[in-house]
C-alpha cells in the first residue's frame, strides 16, 4: 500500500512540477484546416512591424507573460468585464504595450474570414512572436501548434512567481528553475532585452537615492547613468518616459545586450546582476563572444517556453475573439 501511494504521489508531483505537454502539438497542425495560416500571420506581422517598429518587442514580452502565467494559452489577452477581473490587470502586467495585443487581433480577424473557428489565439501569439523575432534579426525556430485557448484569466490568485527587476537574482533564478528552466536558459531568454524599452520607474532606484553614500548605482557606466538621469528627471510627472533596453542597437535582435552588460550598460538591475553573479557571468561572457551560440540557445529556450503548460483537447477552446471567452459569463 505504502509503495503504491508513494509511486502515485511521485507521478502526480512530476506532472504538476513539469507540465510540458509536447506530444500533442505538431508543426503542421493547420496544414489541412487552414493552409494559409503561416502566410496570413507573416503578412500581418510584416505590415504591422513596418508601420509600428515597437511591435516586435511588445509582442515578445506579451508572449513571455502569457506563458509564465497559466501557460501559453492566451489568458493574458482576456479583457476584464463585469463578470471577471482578468489577468492582464494584475500589477505584474506593468504596462504591456498595446501593439502586442493589436497584432494578434489583426491576424485573428483575417484568419476568422479565411477559416472560421479553427485557429487559436495562443497559436497566433506564439507564431507572431517567432516571426517578429526573425524579422528584427533574431533566429528562426519551429513553433509547434495545436494549443487551445485557456478558460481561466484571473486577476486574483495569479502566479506570484513573476520576475521583477527589483528582486534578487537568487529569487529570479528560483522562479525559473521552479518551472524547469536552467540558469543558462534564463540568461539566454533575458537576451530578449536586446530589443524594446523600459519605463523609468523600472530602473529609477538605480538612478536616484541609490544608497546612503551613492546617488547613482556605481556599476552603471557614468555617461550612461547621466543620460538616463536626464531622461528620467521628470518620470514621476511623466510616467511614459522610457529608455531603450539596448542602448547600442535598440531595434536589432543581436547579442549586443551581453556586450552592454560587460560595459555597465545594462538597464534594469536584473540585467546588470547577470554580469556580477558568478552563476550567470560565464553565460554572459559566452553569449557576448558568440552570437551564433546565443541564437541557438535563445531559439531552443523559446521553443521550450512555447510549450509551457499548453492546453489541448477539452482543456481549452478556440476563441472567437481573442479578448473574451466564448462563454461570455466566465
Ligand atoms: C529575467 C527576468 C526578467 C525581468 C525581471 C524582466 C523585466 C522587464 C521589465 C521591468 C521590462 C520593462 C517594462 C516596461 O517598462 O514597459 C521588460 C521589458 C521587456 N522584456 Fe523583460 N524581464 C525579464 C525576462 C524577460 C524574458 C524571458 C523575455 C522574453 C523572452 C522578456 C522580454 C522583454 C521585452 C521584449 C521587453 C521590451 C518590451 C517593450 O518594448 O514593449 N523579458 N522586462
Ligand atoms: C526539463 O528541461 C529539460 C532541459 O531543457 C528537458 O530536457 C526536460 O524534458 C524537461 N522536463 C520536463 C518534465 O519537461
Ligand atoms: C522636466 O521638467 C522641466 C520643468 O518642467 C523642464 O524644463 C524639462 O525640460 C523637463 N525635462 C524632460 C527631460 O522632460
Ligand atoms: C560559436 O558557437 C557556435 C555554435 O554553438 C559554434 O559552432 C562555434 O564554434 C562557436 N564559435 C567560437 C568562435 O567559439
Ligand atoms: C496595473 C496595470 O498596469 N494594469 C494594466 C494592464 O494592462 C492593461 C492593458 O494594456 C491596462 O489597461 C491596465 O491598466
Amino acid at each position: 500500500m505504502t509503495f503504491h501511494f508513494l509511486y502515485f504521489h511521485i507521478f502526480i508531483v512530476s506532472l504538476t512540477l513539469f507540465p510540458f505537454t509536447q506530444s500533442k502539438l505538431t508543426t503542421n497542425y493547420y496544414q489541412k484546416s487552414c493552409p494559409k495560416f503561416n502566410e496570413i500571420i507573416q503578412n500581418a506581422v510584416t505590415d504591422k512591424q513596418i508601420s509600428t517598429p515597437t511591435t516586435a518587442a511588445a509582442t515578445l514580452r506579451l508572449f513571455f507573460h502569457d506563458c509564465w502565467i497559466e501557460g501559453c494559452d492566451a489568458s493574458v489577452l482576456i479583457a476584464t468585464n463585469t463578470f471577471n477581473k482578468a489577468e492582464r490587470d494584475g500589477d505584474i502586467n506593468l504596462s504591456l504595450a498595446g501593439d502586442g495585443f493589436d497584432i494578434v487581433t489583426r491576424a485573428k480577424t483575417t484568419l476568422e474570414l479565411e477559416c472560421p473557428g479553427i485557429v487559436s489565439c495562443s497559436d497566433i501569439l506564439a507564431t507572431a512572436t517567432r516571426d517578429l523575432v526573425k524579422m528584427v534579426g533574431g533566429p528562426f525556430y519551429k513553433v509547434r501548434l495545436g494549443r487551445k485557448d485557456g478558460l481561466v484569466s484571473k486577476y486574483e490568485g495569479i502566479d506570484v512567481s513573476f520576475p521583477l527587476p527589483t528582486m534578487s537574482l537568487s529569487k529570479i533564478i528560483s522562479y525559473f528553475t521552479a518551472k524547469n528552466f536552467t540558469i543558462q536558459e534564463m540568461v539566454a531568454l533575458s537576451g530578449a532585452h536586446t530589443i524594446g524599452f523600459s519605463h523609468c520607474k523600472e530602473f529609477s532606484d538605480r538612478l536616484f537615492h541609490f544608497s546612503k553614500t551613492k546617488e547613482t548605482d556605481p556599476t552603471f557606466h557614468p555617461e550612461y547613468a547621466k543620460g538616463l538621469r536626464d531622461l528620467c528627471a521628470n518620470y514621476t510627472k511623466d510616467p511614459s518616459m522610457a529608455a531603450f533596453n539596448d542602448v547600442m542597437t535598440p531595434g536589432k535582435f543581436d547579442n549586443m545586450y551581453y556586450l552592454n552588460l560587460q560595459r555597465g550598460l545594462g538597464l534594469l538591475s536584473s540585467d546588470a546582476a547577470l554580469w556580477v553573479d558568478e552563476r550567470t557571468k560565464p553565460f554572459v561572457k559566452m553569449y557576448a563572444a558568440n552570437q551564433t551560440k546565443f541564437f541557438e540557445d535563445f531559439a531552443r529556450a523559446m521553443e521550450k517556453i512555447s510549450l509551457y503548460k499548453v492546453k489541448t483537447g477539452n482543456q481549452g477552446e478556440v476563441r472567437h475573439r481573442c479578448d473574451s471567452f466564448n462563454d461570455l459569463k466566465t
